[in-house]
């Protein structure tokens, strides 16, 4: 396959492209390196400093043979748009390239205005560009399970029936996401599903749940292929920050009664998941929807379990509860479906204790270049002041 991946330089979006490529598919990868500017903006830098995509793009190809297309640009530019999807011709396109924080949402008017400007604009132009050049290519886009929020019903996986004064009809299901970033993947998902029915589109939107780990097949195989891996308060995802703080000796930042309860999956099942949609398409003018992740738990459970990983490596991993930032519930009901990627065949690789040794002992010996600074949450959902020109 000819498979585009927007975003390409990105905490998932280069491990997709080596797991394509090491596949033997011809992969082209774009990005605009904007996440590098925010993490410049917000004084937060990953774990494993990232080398250049260009240095990385020839390092894969003097270690592999294979080589991988890059084109530098933003998507809110159209017409760099229409020049990649005219001269890649892809079969799919993989999109990542989306400001993906949701504190760095929240932080002011800026920031949510741009979160919101930055990723529908860019959603947008990918769906015209698809329709003017390739319109047989398969949109893998990467949505969020945020998008539903925490219902007190089943989520189900991207629509659900209902049944209203005596007649049914199958509808997309309600979303009441937690942040302006969140909002931001609801309005794409509107966007591309509308997309599909106009034109005739194929897309698929996988409702992603909360990755953790570090490393995949590919980025074991050597030093300059390491991803970008955050643990600070904008870009860290819950369980990335609890191992880095264990492996520092500093305390779990456990936001809340820590009753929130979400669906996880390991970045080597984002991989499987992106790979399983993009081998298996969706018709001409569907639009389907996966939830994709493997396992749910709350963010207690994960305290906990990170805790008793700790003392097998001999650390005393203390947790500290802290006012939540956030505005969302702290126990609540979930129960999200799962099947559709199973369906398809995937395996999945669970969070034994196993993973989250491996994820700790990998942080320890990266342990001087964390920043303590990062881990305290610096951004409200409410009370924050806007500061005006
Ligand atoms: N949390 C803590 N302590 C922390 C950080 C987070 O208790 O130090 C809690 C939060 O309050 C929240 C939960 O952990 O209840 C998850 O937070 P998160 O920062 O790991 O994840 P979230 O902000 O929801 O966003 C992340 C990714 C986003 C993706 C989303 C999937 O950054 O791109 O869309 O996970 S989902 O959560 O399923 O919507």
């Amino acid at each position: 396959m000819r498979v585009l991946i927007l975003g390409g330089d990105g905490y998932l979006g280069w491990p997709t492209a080596m797991h394509f490529s090491a596949a033997g598919d011809d992969v082209w990868v774009a990005d605009n390196f904007a996440k590098r500017k925010w993490e410049l903006e917000e004084g937060i830098a990953p774990l494993v400093a990232v080398p250049t995509l260009h240095r990385r793009i020839r390092r894969w190809k003097a270690l592999t043979d294979k080589t991988m297309h890059i084109r530098v640009g933003d998507l809110t530019n159209h017409r760099f748009v229409y020049n990649l999807f005219e001269e890649a011709q892809p079969d799919v396109i993989v999109h990542y390239a989306e400001q993906p924080s949701a504190p760095y949402s929240m932080q002011n008017r800026a920031t949510a205005v741009f979160t919101q400007v930055n990723n529908l604009t860019g959603t947008l132009n990918v769906l015209f560009a698809m329709r003017r050049h390739c319109p047989d290519a398969h949109l893998v886009k990467l949505g969020t399970m945020g998008e539903y929020g925490t219902p007190n019903i089943d989520i189900e996986e991207g629509y659900i029936t209902i049944n209203h004064n005596g007649r049914t009809d199958t509808v997309l299901y309600p979303k009441q996401p937690g942040s302006y970033y969140h909002l931001s993947k609801v309005h794409d998902s509107h966007n591309i599903n509308f997309a599909c029915r106009i034109w005739g589109l194929r897309a698929t939107d996988l409702n992603q749940g909360v990755v953790y780990g570090i490393d995949t097949d590919q980025t074991a195989l050597d030093p300059d292929f390491r991803t970008s891996f955050h643990y600070d308060h904008v870009f860290g995802t819950v369980l990335n920050r609890f191992v880095v703080q264990a492996a520092v000796g500093e305390p779990l930042t456990l936001y809340g009664k820590g009753g929130q309860t979400r669906g996880f999956l390991n970045i080597r099942d984002t991989l499987q998941c992106v790979d399983l949609a993009a081998r298996n398409p969706s018709n001409a003018g569907e639009y389907r929807v996966f939830n994709q992740f493997t396992e749910q738990f709350s963010v207690m459970e994960l305290a906990d379990r990170m805790v008793a990983a700790g003392k097998r490596a001999g650390l005393k991993v203390k947790i500290r509860h802290i006012d939540n930032p956030r505005v969302e519930l702290e126990e609540h009901y979930y129960n999200a479906k799962h099947s559709k990627l199973n369906e398809l065949g995937l395996n999945p690789s669970l969070l034994t204790g196993a993973v989250i040794d491996s994820m700790l002992a990998t942080a320890q010996t990266y342990r001087s270049n964390v920043d303590k600074e990062m881990f305290l949450p610096q951004i409200r959902w409410v009370g924050g002041q806007e500061r005006l020109p």
